[in-house]
């Protein structure tokens, strides 16, 4: 029953985990060949990023067949040796379900080009404004306008990522029946559940202009709409057969919007990935970064612990930064790694980490967008030329926020390769594999990677660490500081974000502290984290 709320979350980005067969691009007999790894964390469960088949304008996130593999990742048949060795390992596999839009490459949009066919609306055309105008004003999420003509159809199609994702259009109910019979071709196939890409914004009301003009235009006629909960109402009949669990990206949600999506009595997603704790470095946007304040983070991870019974805690995925340079120290790099992962496994909720952060990597160190591949990042640039930036911002601007920080391959070990791949890497290796590799911190009882296992292991061992009650206690400029507490076990958390040593006044035995000391007296040092019982 609820196995997700002891469980321990691992997601994979195939294309940067393992390469097996020497092509510079990570795959599914990879994957295969690293489980071990993933045992000896603890993990109960493998969120696996897109593996369908896929042109790649977006990594797999722009699928062009839900039933197929993408070769590049390998066959059906790995995929099914990959859900049984996992299995094995007790380890289940949560797919990636990206249903608010499809490749352009996908048979459904070819179809949909001609008026005729049964798949016309499969997705929302319009013929646009008499003069030429595009149909209305929306804004997409990847910086460029969200409608493209189609020359075929004499019309233009919405998408609110990149130009070859197109919008399914859920108005037409034989989408959603589509939707479910992929559903079930996975869960039969022994998948345990699925992460929902951007599950909030199914549901377009209308695609009437929109009279708010700030970034995102057109969010009033999409955002977490009741026509989005009742397809979710409908899905979850399917899940609810095979008990699947499922956590969805809920974009731009209030603690309200996320009660909505996952309460108990709704019975629509079992979990959400929310982001107010993700944008406390920024102005609106990411584009818009402002110094990373300890303080308003707290406030917002503490709002969010009383505010939900239970949170899918996470710091790092495919889409963002990498955590330690960005809510740590790069100066403290092992002690802030250590800290961030003593905060992740310590709040309550459902810990998700995603690959690389075990072993405490850090972002891209590229220095030209040629070496970039995310989509987001490559468009961002052309609008930002359009308005005349120059290049050294644009790239200042784009190098902080790519989603590629998170993107390059794993650092397996030091050396050419990084034991990635014996190939060129279909992304760059970051240079500093030869400090930062899993191998060296494998015979390394101080290394952060030991940290993440022994920690795992604790809450594990710990039901206080997963089921007991959050407690804030601190949450200063400094310090962060809670109490979990089940019975009459507490256990108490003290974090200090800053450079600088700290004062608690906190008692208990030190069960567990990043700097090994025998005994706590109330001071942090820069950096520090300490579990008192
Ligand atoms: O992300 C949705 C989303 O909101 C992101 O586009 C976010 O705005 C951006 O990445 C912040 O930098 C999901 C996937 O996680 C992402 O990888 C996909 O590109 C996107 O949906 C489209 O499928
Ligand atoms: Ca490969």
């Amino acid at each position: 029953m609820e196995w997700w709320k002891d469980a321990l979350i691992y997601q994979i980005y195939p294309r940067s985990f393992q390469d097996s067969n020497g092509d510079g691009i990570g795959d599914i007999p990879g994957i295969i060949s690293r489980l071990d790894h993933l045992q000896e964390l603890g993990v109960g469960a493998i969120w696996l990023s897109p593996v369908y088949c896929s042109p790649n304008a977006d990594n797999g996130y722009d699928i062009s067949d839900y039933r197929e593999i993408n070769p590049e990742y390998g066959t059906m048949e790995d995929m099914e040796e990959l859900i049984d060795q996992a299995g094995r390992r007790g380890i289940r596999i949560l797919m990636d379900l990206v249903i608010n839009h499809t490749s352009t490459e996908h048979y459904w949009f070819k179809e949909s080009r001609d008026k005729t066919s049964p798949y016309a609306d499969y997705y929302y055309w319009s013929p646009g404004g008499a003069d030429g105008a595009l149909p209305n004003n929306w804004t997409g999420f990847f910086g460029e306008d969200c409608w493209e003509f189609d020359p075929q159809r004499c019309e233009y199609y919405l998408h609110l990522f990149a130009r070859s994702q197109a919008d399914l259009n859920y108005h037409n109910p034989a989408v959603l029946e589509e939707i479910k019979d992929i559903l079930r071709f996975w869960l039969d196939k022994g998948v345990a559940g699925f992460r929902c890409d951007v599950i909030n914004i199914l549901w377009k009301d209308s695609l009437e202009s929109s009279k708010k003009r700030l970034a995102l235009t057109g969010s009033e006629h999409y955002l977490s709409l009741e026509g989005t909960h009742d397809i979710l109402r409908q899905l979850r009949e399917i899940w609810d057969e095979y008990g699947a669990f499922t956590v969805g990206e809920s974009v731009f949600v209030t603690p309200q919007r996320a009660r909505d999506l996952c309460g108990k009595d709704r019975r629509e997603l079992d979990l959400v990935f929310s982001f107010e704790h993700m944008e406390c470095d920024q102005y609106f946007l990411k584009w818009f970064k402002r110094k990373f304040r300890p303080k308003i983070f707290f406030d917002c991870l503490v709002k969010w612990q009383k505010e939900l019974d239970w949170n899918a805690i996470y710091l790092e995925n495919h889409d963002q930064p990498r955590s330690i340079p960005r809510f740590g120290s790069e100066k403290f790099w092992k002690e802030s790694g250590k800290l961030l992962a003593t905060l992740v496994l310590t709040l309550r909720g459902t810990p998700f980490l995603y690959q690389g952060q075990e072993i405490g990597m850090t972002n891209f160190d590229f220095t030209r967008m040629r070496q970039l591949n995310d989509v987001e990042s490559k468009n961002v640039d052309k609008v930002l030329r359009r308005f005349h930036v120059p290049q050294k911002l644009r790239w200042k601007l784009i190098a902080k926020t790519s989603r590629d920080n998170a993107r390059t391959p794993f650092q397996w070990e030091g050396g050419e390769g990084a034991g990635f791949t014996s190939a060129r890497p279909w992304l760059g290796i970051n240079h500093n594999c030869a400090a930062i590799n899993l191998a060296d911190q494998e015979g390394d009882g101080d290394s952060i990677w030991s940290w993440y296992k022994d920690l795992s292991a604790l809450r594990r061992e710990r039901e206080v660490l997963r089921r007991g009650e959050f407690v804030p206690l601190e949450a200063g400029r400094q310090v962060f500081a809670y109490r979990r507490e089940l019975g009459e076990e507490r256990l108490t958390v003290a974090l200090n974000f800053s450079d600088d040593p700290a004062q608690v006044s906190l008692d208990g035995q030190l069960l567990r502290s990043n700097y090994r000391r025998e005994r706590f007296e109330g001071i942090l040092q820069p950096w520090e984290a300490v579990i008192l019982e």
